[in-house]
């Protein structure tokens, strides 16, 4: 009879846990009726959340017109969502060419980004893909104006050597705040290329045969795993497109805004639910036992119930 010293890797009270953890985030899908995502996600490797399933439109507005703010207030600028991007003082010229203005950090920035953060919709599908114990990576506003290049094709498995990992390790949930379509400049995906575990080659990053753009409307969250292939074609139109980028994360893989934990004051942890502590990288699991219990549950979620 062999012996076996030390603690158990996986017992019976963390395969009953991770159960329970998978029942929780398949009945919070169905309670929003997010199946149809679940589905998109597991065969494209992207799905757009339609804007009923989101938020209102005013708290849509309210989160561009707080990122407005911040970036002319940082950048000397005035944005025009609907002209474009101007010097301080320099409406009446033409608005400036080429123009990406980016606005991180925006935890610690307002509490409606706190809001957006804890958006259930949005919090049912990154559990779905990272499991309960997933962290905020980085949140950022974007301003891309008119201009002439596509963003090459390229995963956001930042660092993860290949074969990329079959459950991904990070999700982004880009929250639309003006209408995505080709002309406007929307991010394009490869849909499928999830399932290739691996990065485009330089030749496939750069070939727009493959850019499969995502039109959609304001107000939308436009969701995708780790491994799936997307770049953004060129803005046309003339104007502002405006998002969100929501990164979140496994709880052992990086933090694009490491700073994230020290920002938070007693004053957001007391407004917020609980789970806002673990977001932003308070309440880290253990490792043992529930840390197994997370291990468990991630991989068994990523196999589709809705299939
Ligand atoms: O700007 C876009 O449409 C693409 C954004 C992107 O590639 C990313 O967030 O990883």
């Amino acid at each position: 009879m062999q012996k076996f010293e030390g603690f158990s890797f996986v017992d019976r009270e963390d395969l009953a846990e991770a159960g329970n953890a998978e029942a929780r985030i398949l009945s919070e899908i169905k309670r929003l009726s997010l199946e149809q995502n679940v589905l998109e996600l597991e065969d494209r490797g992207y799905t757009v959340i339609s804007p009923d399933k989101v938020a209102s439109i005013g708290f849509v507005e309210q989160v561009r017109d707080e990122i407005i703010r911040l970036m002319e207030a940082e950048n000397d600028v005035t944005i025009d969502i609907e002209r474009g991007v101007f010097s301080q003082g320099e409406r009446e010229r033409e608005p400036r060419h080429g123009v990406d203005l980016i606005r991180e950090q925006l935890i610690g920035a307002g509490e409606i980004f706190e809001k957006a953060l804890m958006n259930e919709a949005v919090l049912a599908l990154t559990t779905y893909l990272l499991g309960e114990s997933c962290h905020l990576s980085s949140m950022a506003g974007i301003a891309k104006g008119p201009g002439d290049g596509y963003l090459q094709m390229h995963t956001d498995h930042i660092a993860v050597p290949e074969p990329l990992p079959a459950h991904p390790y990070a999700c982004n949930a880009t929250w639309l705040l003006t209408d995505y379509t080709l002309e406007n400049g929307a991010t394009c995906f490869q849909p499928g290329s999830h399932k290739l575990l691996r990065r485009p080659t330089g030749e496939e990053s750069r070939d727009v045969a493959r850019f499969e753009p995502v039109t959609a409307p304001m107000g939308s969250v436009l969701l995708w795993g780790g491994n799936a292939w997307h770049g953004s074609a060129p803005r046309i139109n003339p104007g502002v497109r405006m998002s969100m980028i929501v990164y979140y994360a496994r709880w052992f893989y990086f933090r694009d805004d490491p700073d994230v934990t020290a920002r938070v004051t007693s004053e957001m942890l007391a407004r917020n639910p609980r789970r806002f502590r673990r977001l932003v990288g308070l309440d880290r699991p253990t490792l043992m036992p529930s840390g197994d219990a997370e291990v468990v549950t991630q991989g068994r979620t990523c196999i589709s119930p809705f299939a």
